[in-house]
């Protein structure tokens, strides 16, 4: 069968600051956290590895932006480091500027269109400092950062988006340790969970203010929860989980509006942040022209059947536990489930529930620990699977086109394989594989696929 794509379809892949620059403190970038964090606590990431050992963005991406043009990119998006823009938090630092004007214009020369992020993952600690996002200040401070980006480069980007998954910013450093400040409290969770929508939100009202060319949206790691049967208990398990993990910052992004169910389960528990008089205006402020999707695996949940030991700090987790269903496809080197459905009940659900906002997928991808076994005698990594994997998810996504979803690219993650936080290079996901000691690019299998597909608007 043949699947071709609407006109006009993005086809690219993501990458962020924090992971692909390195020049962790060159050209006058203060440190962010994840700086921060490596430097107390090295053995936390895999290999030892932090984030100033990169694929070297900062002085490459020349080079790496051809090879985006050689595997039919017609799209692409990074970040903006903050604490490289605003290294003391205030002062406009003029090299950051150029090299992201130098970025921006050697993308569009290649045909490639600039999607750019303005925070993913990677707080300033000079902000952090002072509360990150459980501060109101932080609230402004983002607000003044996205509006001194949109000033500086908004006449080229073609769509901006404020936060990469903000879920796993509070999971990370406020539920589950894995991100820094590595707090575990949920009501402090829900009010970094909170202030990043009102930041959202205040970005949003700034951009709009500019009348400026481009779009803007944000990017929501959209986890599709699956019920283990039709049982009211499981029902309702998987109903919170959607809550929590998706709708609470879903709900207001596209609709403006937190959903009641939400309000309800915190109120009941003591649990809600908090709010200023004007905040509702805000929020209804916030609605987005696009919706990026990032997709990797879906939630399995069933109602919880142990029981919570009595003084256990209130976690979502009191509603439901996971569900290990059998039979589910793993990918065998990352440990993942693979679903390719999943990101069809995504659209689709956008379609029914969400207006059918304009949407894309801002990652999907496929991690592979020890990815050199796959490599041929060519010196080229040979990932069938990665092309299995995303052209099950292509077929998907065409269908839900057929049937009328507003979804309009597709974005791998990533473009070339890059540092990922505490797992540091443990899991590749790139088009292009990297040799991190001689920083020599070597184009994938999957990579020479896509360009293929990219350059048919489908296969
Ligand atoms: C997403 C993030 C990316 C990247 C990816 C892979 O959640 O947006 O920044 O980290 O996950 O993650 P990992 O390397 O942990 O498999």
């Amino acid at each position: 069968m043949q699947y071709t794509f609407p006109e006009g379809f993005w086809w690219g892949s993501a990458s962020s600051a924090a992971q692909s620059e390195g020049a962790a403190n060159v050209g006058g970038k203060a440190p962010t956290i994840w700086d921060h964090w490596f430097e107390t606590e090295p053995h936390r990431f895999h290999g030892q590895v932090g984030p100033a050992n990169t694929s070297t963005f900062y002085e490459r991406y020349r080079e790496d932006i051809a090879l985006m043009e050689q595997i039919g990119h017609n799209s692409f998006r990074t970040s903006i480091s903050w604490a490289r823009l605003l290294p003391d938090g205030h002062t406009v630092n003029q090299e950051a500027v150029d090299f992201y004007n130098k970025v921006i214009d050697e993308l569009l020369a290649k045909g490639i269109k600039p999607f750019i992020g303005l925070f993913h993952f990677d707080m300033p600690m000079y902000w952090q400092e002072q509360g990150g996002w459980e501060s109101r200040e932080t609230v402004a401070a983002f607000a003044k950062y996205a509006e001194l980006c949109f000033k500086l480069f908004g006449d080229r980007v073609a769509c901006w988006m404020t936060f990469n998954e903000p879920v796993v910013v509070v999971e990370g450093g406020y539920l589950y340790d894995f991100h820094y400040p590595n707090q575990m409290d949920f009501k402090r969770a829900a009010q970094v969970a909170y202030h990043m929508m009102l930041a959202h939100s205040l970005a949003v009202k700034c951009y709009r203010a500019l009348s400026l060319p481009g779009q803007i949206g944000i990017v929501l790691n959209l986890t599709p929860s699956y019920p283990r049967s039709s049982h009211p208990a499981d029902l309702k398990a998987s109903f919170i989980a959607d809550l929590f993990f998706n709708r609470a910052f879903l709900d207001p992004a596209v609709k403006g509006v937190y959903p009641q169910e939400l309000i309800d389960i915190l109120r009941e528990h003591d649990q809600m942040p908090v709010v200023q008089s004007g905040d509702g205006e805000l929020l209804a402020a916030g609605k987005i022209d696009l919706l990026g999707i990032n997709y990797y695996q879906p939630r399995r949940v069933k109602a919880r059947m142990t029981a919570i030991n009595p003084g256990t700090p209130f976690l979502p987790d009191w509603f439901f536990e996971n569900y290990e269903m059998p039979g589910r496809k793993m990918n065998p080197y990352r440990g993942w489930e693979i679903y390719e459905r999943g990101i069809y009940d995504i659209l689709i659900n956008l379609r029914d529930n969400y207006g059918n906002i304009p949407s894309y997928i801002s990652e999907n991808g496929m991690g592979v620990e020890g990815e050199h076994r796959f490599i041929g005698e060519d010196g080229q990594v040979k990932d069938d699977y990665r092309i299995d994997f995303i052209r099950g998810h292509l077929q998907w996504i065409h269908t839900a086109i057929a049937e009328g979803s507003n979804c309009r690219g597709y974005h791998l993650w990533t473009f070339i394989d890059n540092w990922s936080w505490m797992n540091a290079y443990k899991n590749r996901y790139g088009f292009i594989s990297l040799d991190l000691d001689s920083q020599k690019r070597t184009v994938k299998k999957s990579g020479e696929w896509f360009a293929d597909v990219s350059r048919n608007n489908g296969f």
